[in-house]
């Protein structure tokens, strides 16, 4: 399956058209997790973190990696927010050091004010888990042409695992993002990605309805993102109580998401996620509409627009 992103201004990989500047690919592109938050990398100070952070965004893009979303505040349940400025300090410098490296830079944030100085810093989309409930983002994101990711969530991060609950947990999340991709849409944001927010204030049984419902969501017009890395529902599903040690199960449920139509996947393994949506579109798994066909189909979104080594 063939994914389209529009850009209202030029970035990495995207190509000029009367509508904008169009990211293409085909099958599921990896977006590399890059969390610039005190937990995630080196206590040897900022300026020691801001080198791991470099580290791991150079190893991702040199394993093919063709988007990262750099974070500044966790989203995880019960996480503490965290101040404008503090989430600025710690995601401009990791912005300004890639923005000229040849890779997609998402910026993962609910604060309009960090958005609008992140896209003023070189990073082409935004990550919104509040799904540009906020005009304010959806004004950010106009003016800057940056396409944005519309994420449903129930409740906020510090409350949304408390008692989730829904009557028809498909049919709201699907209408919920049709509604916000037509605001955003009206809005003037160029373009959006839809993602139905797995473990944003839902149970397992309701995690699941929605990834067993995701075909009916990837057969719309726009591309769909899923992001299950090292969730709780892999502990659910597969006694895995570390964090830590859910990549496995990550990497299948993200593969089955691939095969579903997902365009792009979200992973802290991002390499390893690279790999296998490789192997799954050589064996024609990544795409049911086209049979297995000669290499150069393989020139998708999991491997970056100027790598010819194996067209
Ligand atoms: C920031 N973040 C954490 N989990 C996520 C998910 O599933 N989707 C998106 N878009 N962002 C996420």
């Amino acid at each position: 399956m063939t994914h389209r992103l529009t850009f209202g201004r030029p970035a990495p990989g995207a190509q000029r058209t009367p509508r904008g500047w169009e990211w293409r690919w085909t099958g599921a592109a990896v977006m590399g997790i890059l969390n610039v938050t005190p937990d995630s990398f080196s206590d040897g100070g900022r300026h020691a973190a801001l080198q791991d952070a470099l580290a791991a965004a150079q190893a991702m893009r040199e394993a093919g990696v063709v988007i990262l979303d750099i974070g500044g505040e966790s989203t995880r349940p019960g996480a503490a927010p965290v101040p404008a400025h503090e989430e600025l300090d710690r995601v401009l410098p990791v912005i300004r050091a890639l923005r000229s490296a040849d890779v997609l830079l998402s910026v993962d944030t609910m604060k309009p004010e960090v958005a609008a100085e992140a896209l003023r810093a070189g990073a082409h989309l935004i990550n919104d888990v509040t799904g540009l409930r906020d005009p304010q983002m959806r004004r950010v994101c106009a003016e800057a042409g940056a396409p944005a990711c519309v994420m449903h969530m129930q409740g906020d991060p510090q409350t949304m695992q408390a008692a989730p609950h829904y009557a028809d947990v498909v049919a709201e999340v699907h209408g919920y993002l049709r509604a916000q991709a037509r605001e955003a849409l009206d809005a003037g944001v160029p373009d959006v990605l839809l993602d139905p927010g797995i473990g944003f204030g839902k149970t397992l049984e309701h995690n699941l309805s929605l990834l067993r419902a995701l075909p009916d969501l990837t057969a719309g017009p726009h591309p769909v993102l899923i992001g299950a890395s090292r969730k709780r529902l892999i502990d659910f599903m597969a006694s895995v109580p570390h964090a830590a040690d859910r990549d496995p199960g990550t990497l299948a449920l993200h593969l089955h998401a691939a095969r579903c139509g997902a365009a792009v996947v979200r992973a802290h393994a991002a390499a390893a996620h690279v790999q296998a949506l490789r192997v799954q579109a050589a064996l024609g798994g990544g795409d049911r509409t086209r049979p297995p066909g000669p290499r150069r189909t393989l020139d998708s979104g999991v491997m970056h627009h100027t790598d010819t080594e194996r067209a």
